[in-house]
C-alpha cells in the first residue's frame, strides 16, 4: 500500500473570509464594520496595512471561481460580511450587498463548487458596537435577525451553514487580549461577549433550519492540542486552565453542557461575580444539537505555569528546537489527530469537518513565476495523515478545508503573514498558484495522499 484513501464522500476544499479577501470596503452601500475602523486605527495592524482592497475579490470573484475549478476544488468556504448586507446591523437592508453573495452562489454552483457559508468572521457592524458591541446582549439578538436575511436569500442553494467562526477569536482576542477589533482589553467585558457570540449562535440555528430545512448547519471553534511543558503540579493546573480558556469554554455550552464548573469557579474568585449574564434558558438555546462542528485547528499550546497575579496564570513554553511555520506556530500534526479523537469521544458531534488548517510560509517566486511551497506541502501531508489515522479510529470526520485559498490580510499581521495555495501579487491582483496548490489537486483527484512523505 503507497497511498492512503479517503471515504468516497469526503469533502475536500479550500476557505477565505470576507474581510481578509474581499476589499471594497465602502462600495455599494456598505456599512462600517469593527475591522474596518481597527485597521483604519494607527498602529493597530503590524505592517500598517487595511483591509481596504485586500484581494480585491469583491471585483474579481468571477476569476477567483475559474481559478477554483481549474484547480479541481470541489468545496469552497467562504463568510458574509455583515454591514455589506445590513450597513448598520440591524433594520436597513443593502439589497447590493445580498445580490453580491447571491452571484458568488450561483457562480460556484455553475462551476460546480459546493458553498459553505460562515455567517460571521468578526465583521461586526461599527454601530453595533457603538452600541455596546458583543459584551452587551442586544448585538446577539440582532444576529438571528442577519441570520435570517442571508438563509431567505441562499438557503434555496446553499446546503452548509456555519454560524460564527472561532468565537474565541471573537471574544477573548478580541476584548481581553485586545489584538483584534476593536481592541479591548477586559476581561468581564470578554466572558459577555463569549456568552452573547454562543447565544447569538444558538438563536440562528432554528433560524437557518427554517429557511433551510435540507442544510447541514453548524458552528467552527479554534481548538489547540494543550500540553503541560511538565509533570509539575503547576504545570498540569495551567494546562487545565489553558484548555479551559481556549477549548472547554466553547465546547462545553456548544455540547448543551454548561460551562465548566473549574472555569467558573477560576474566574469568580479571578475576576468577580460576574455570570448574572445568564440568562433563564440561554444554556439550552446554546446548546441546541447541530448538524456538525467545524474544528480549526493550527497549533498546540505547552502549557507552563506563569505569573500568579494574572487572570490566566499560564505561559506558552518555548521549546527552541521545535519545528515552526514562518509565523512561529509549531508545526504538531500529533495534536490534530489528539483533538479529533478526543472531541469524538468527549462530546460526540454528529459530524466533524476541518474548516481550517494550513500554514503560513513567506516563499516567493521564483524567475519562473513558480512557487516551490515545500513546507507547506509537507506541513500539509503530515495534517492529511493525521486526518485519516482519526478516520480509521472512527472519528466521523467528513472533510477537510485548507487555509487558505489564496493569500490574504492576515488580520494585526496584515500582509507579511501568506496562508494561501494560491500567491497574491498585492500591487497586480495577479494570482499564482503554489506548488501545493498543484499537490493538492491531485491529492483531490486522487482522493488518497501518498504514504511516503512528498
Ligand atoms: O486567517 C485566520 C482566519 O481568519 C481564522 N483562522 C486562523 C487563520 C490564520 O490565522
Amino acid at each position: 500500500m503507497t497511498q492512503l484513501t479517503f471515504p468516497s464522500h469526503f469533502v475536500w476544499g479550500v476557505a477565505t473570509s470576507s474581510y481578509q479577501i474581499e476589499g471594497a470596503w465602502n462600495e455599494d452601500g456598505k456599512g462600517e464594520s469593527i475591522w474596518d475602523r481597527f485597521a483604519h486605527t494607527p498602529g493597530k495592524i503590524q505592517d500598517a496595512s487595511t483591509g481596504d482592497i485586500a484581494c480585491d475579490h469583491y471585483h474579481r470573484w468571477p476569476q477567483d471561481i475559474a481559478l477554483m475549478q481549474s484547480l479541481g476544488i470541489p468545496a469552497y468556504r467562504f463568510s458574509i460580511n455583515w454591514p455589506r448586507v445590513m450597513p448598520e446591523g440591524q433594520g436597513r437592508v443593502n439589497q447590493a450587498g445580498l445580490d453580491f453573495y447571491d452571484r458568488l452562489v450561483d457562480g460556484l454552483l455553475a462551476a460546480g463548487i459546493e458553498p459553505f457559508v460562515t455567517l460571521y468572521h468578526w465583521e461586526l457592524p461599527q454601530a453595533l458596537q457603538d452600541e455596546g458591541g458583543w459584551p452587551a446582549r442586544k448585538t446577539a439578538e440582532s444576529f438571528p435577525v442577519f441570520a435570517d436575511y442571508i438563509t431567505r436569500r441562499l438557503g434555496d442553494r446553499v446546503r452548509h451553514w456555519i454560524t460564527l467562526n472561532e468565537p474565541w477569536c471573537a471574544s477573548f482576542l478580541s476584548y481581553q487580549v485586545g489584538e483584534h477589533a476593536p481592541g479591548w482589553c477586559d476581561w468581564p467585558s470578554a466572558i459577555r461577549a463569549a456568552h452573547h457570540l454562543l447565544l447569538a449562535h444558538g438563536w440562528a440555528v432554528p433560524v437557518i433550519r427554517q429557511n433551510a430545512p435540507k442544510a447541514e448547519v453548524g458552528i467552527t471553534l479554534n481548538l489547540e492540542w494543550v500540553t503541560p511543558a511538565s509533570n509539575h503540579p503547576a504545570d498540569l493546573q495551567a494546562a487545565r486552565l489553558r484548555d479551559g480558556y481556549f477549548n472547554r469554554w466553547f465546547l462545553d455550552p456548544v455540547f448543551g453542557r454548561f460551562y465548566p464548573a473549574d472555569m467558573m469557579h477560576h474566574y469568580q474568585q479571578t475576576v468577580g461575580d460576574i455570570f448574572d449574564f445568564i440568562q433563564p434558558n440561554d444554556m439550552d438555546i446554546i446548546g441546541v444539537p447541530l448538524d456538525f462542528l467545524g474544528i480549526n485547528y493550527y497549533t498546540r499550546f505547552v502549557a507552563r505555569s506563569g505569573p500568579q497575579t494574572a487572570v490566566l496564570p499560564v505561559a506558552h513554553a518555548t521549546t527552541p528546537d521545535t519545528e515552526r511555520t514562518d509565523m512561529g506556530w509549531e508545526i504538531y500534526p500529533e495534536g490534530l489527530f489528539n483533538l479529533l479523537n478526543r472531541v469524538h469521544f468527549t462530546y460526540q458531534p454528529a459530524k466533524i469537518y476541518i474548516t481550517e488548517n494550513g500554514a503560513s510560509y513567506h516563499d516567493t517566486p521564483n524567475k519562473n513565476g513558480r512557487i516551490h511551497d515545500q513546507h507547506r506541502i509537507h506541513f500539509l501531508h503530515r495534517h492529511f495523515i493525521a486526518a485519516h489515522r482519526a478516520l480509521s479510529n472512527g472519528v466521523p470526520l467528513a472533510g477537510y478545508f485548507v487555509w487558505s485559498l489564496m493569500d490574504n490580510f492576515e488580520w494585526a499581521k496584515g500582509y507579511q503573514e501568506r496562508f494561501g495555495i494560491v500567491w497574491v501579487d498585492f500591487q497586480t491582483q495577479q494570482r499564482y498558484p503554489k506548488d501545493s496548490a498543484f499537490w493538492f489537486q491531485n491529492v483531490i483527484q486522487t482522493n488518497s495522499i501518498p504514504l511516503i512523505d512528498p
